[in-house]
């Protein structure tokens, strides 16, 4: 991996990329992948590369929605295995989730690759590999169509970090509640989910963790009502009007990094 110095300011933005080329360079990332990539870093900046109040509301509703489920499934493709491997299997075993890998760019070498990735994770089960994926979505062209018997197409509630927005349309129409993780509110995928988390799967998937802990001994009424609470257009709202006024504020005074902002009343004090 290529050596990031530590003081360098943006760090931890760049430890994320280098996983992510290191995931292509295995053969677990698709090309596009790393496309989607700085998509997602860019609305990250606008979202101020934190999880914001609605994001946490939605990683509750979206645990509460795991647990009451009957047959909760994680899809995991080659993004999120690179990125999150470890806390994708923990988070299967918090909710008992299965995992099944389904991928956009379906080839057998990634496959195979992204089930290894979640192997050496800690994973005993991943379903959707080879000709496991033996069932059809409905209504969908893509290699997305190929699910498990065992996995998606029984669920009743997916998770699917990092999606297209065709799939998300046609599990919805398969009657599945459908948790989206993604960076843009204004995707189709984040339009068309039950449950959209707009924020980075780095920090998503350890808090729908932390909070199915904090839930699991609730009772399926108090699940439910935390679900019944739970408003999609209006969180998905939320978050926009949240970059809406980072942007204005920002616009307002005028620079966003603190250290520039230092340099420029410097200069102008020289003028
Ligand atoms: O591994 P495969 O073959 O299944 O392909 C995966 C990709 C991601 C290439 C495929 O699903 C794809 O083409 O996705 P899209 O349509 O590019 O959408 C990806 C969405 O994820 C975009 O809206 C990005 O903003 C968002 N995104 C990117 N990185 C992150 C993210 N959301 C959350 N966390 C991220 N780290």
């Amino acid at each position: 991996m290529f050596e990031i110095p530590p003081d360098h300011p943006r760090a931890e933005s760049l430890k994320i990329r280098e996983k992510l080329i290191e995931g292509f360079e295995k053969g677990l990332v698709a090309k596009a992948g790393l496309i989607a990539h700085g998509r997602g870093e860019a609305f990250d900046y606008l979202i101020g590369e934190e999880t914001t109040k609605p994001a946490m509301e939605a990683a509750k509703a979206a645990a509460a929605a795991m647990l009451l489920a009957k047959h909760p499934v994680i899809s995991v493709n080659g993004n999120v295995a690179s990125l999150v491997p470890k806390e994708i299997v923990e988070l299967s075993e918090v909710t008992r989730a299965k995992i099944e890998v389904n991928l956009f760019y379906r080839t057998r070498e990634r496959e195979e690759a992204i089930k290894n990735a979640l192997e050496e994770a800690g994973a005993k089960e991943i379903l959707g590999v080879g000709e496991a994926a033996s069932a059809t979505i409905p209504e969908l062209s893509s290699w997305r169509r190929k699910v498990d018997p065992r996995g998606i197409l029984i669920a009743d509630v997916v998770l699917v970090p990092l999606e297209d927005g065709d799939r998300t349309e046609a599990l919805r129409k398969m009657n599945k509640t459908v948790i989206a993780i993604d960076l843009n509110p204004l995707s189709r995928t984040a339009q068309w989910a039950n449950i959209t988390i707009v924020d980075n799967v780095i920090r998503a998937i350890p808090n729908i963790t932390e909070q199915a802990k904090k839930l699991k001994n609730l009772s399926s009424d108090k699940l439910k009502e935390i679900l019944k609470n739970f408003d999609n257009r209006k969180n998905l709202g939320k978050m926009i009007e949240i970059i809406k006024d980072r942007l204005a504020k920002l616009a307002k005074e005028g620079i966003y990094i603190p250290e520039a902002s230092q340099v420029y009343k410097e200069m102008r004090k020289i003028e």
